[in-house]
């Protein structure tokens, strides 16, 4: 078995594991205490951030996925055996709620985003279908201000033809080498077919397995 092999087989053990919801924050003083390495899915309302964490985990419904943008209402951790927590926040750049309500959400989600010490990697949804847009780039700048590294990683790609995969995937990653902290880098995900899927859990346990490490 080679090395590779090897650290995917661990990958989707890890994954296989127990996950369990361990507490939903709508406000700040709500977050639980800094602890475990987290791991967050940011991204667009409605651009797959739940479904991925269920596609990784291996379960239908431990994240609520919706066909209506703005359903996770909270940010919402899981524990990721004694590993890690993977956090799915709510998304952003959804016109249709509340602008009141829309700015307290973009407020949790920076404030979370800029302070958390404990945020090892944030991973950046894009929807294959529309890439980055105007309410991606300002998240993108917070993370390059406050350092915290961020892979991009295109979604529901089962969605589109390869060439238009490929476009998608050319044009994030010239964005993408003009920010201090992403990854130059961009996988390509489904969460409906699986593809990709295998590739993000071997990124997630690189990460850890360097963090344990270090
Ligand atoms: N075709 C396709 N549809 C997907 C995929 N992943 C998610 N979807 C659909 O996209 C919609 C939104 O999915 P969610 O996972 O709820 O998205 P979200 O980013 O968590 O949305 P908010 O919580 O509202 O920000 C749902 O209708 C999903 O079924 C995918 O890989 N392929
Ligand atoms: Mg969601």
């Amino acid at each position: 078995m080679n090395e590779t092999k090897a650290a995917e087989d661990l990958a989707r053990k890890l994954f296989a594991g127990p996950c369990e919801f361990i507490a939903g924050a709508a406000v700040l003083s709500a977050l639980p205490p800094e602890g475990r390495a987290e791991v967050a899915f940011i991204g667009r309302s409605n651009v797959g951030k739940s479904s991925l964490v269920n596609a990784l985990t291996g379960r239908n419904a431990l994240a609520r996925v919706s066909q209506t943008p703005g359903r996770t209402r909270q940010i919402n951790f899981f524990s990721l055996g004694s590993a890690c927590t993977l956090v799915d926040l709510p998304g952003y750049g959804y016109a249709k709620i509340a602008k009141t309500e829309q700015e307290r959400w973009q407020d949790l989600i920076f404030t979370y985003l800029r302070g958390r010490a404990c945020l090892k990697r944030a991973i950046l949804l894009i929807d294959v279908r529309r890439g980055l847009m105007e309410s991606d780039h300002a998240v993108m700048a917070l993370l390059d201000q406050a350092a915290v590294s961020y892979l991009a990683v295109l979604t529901k790609i089962d969605s589109v033809a390869p060439e238009a995969q490929a476009q998608a995937r050319a044009a994030a990653l010239t964005e993408l080498n003009r920010h201090a902290a992403a990854y130059p880098e961009v996988l390509s995900t489904s969460a409906q077919s699986g593809a990709g899927i295998d590739t993000l859990r071997l990124h997630i346990w690189s990460l850890l397995a360097a963090n344990q490490g270090a």
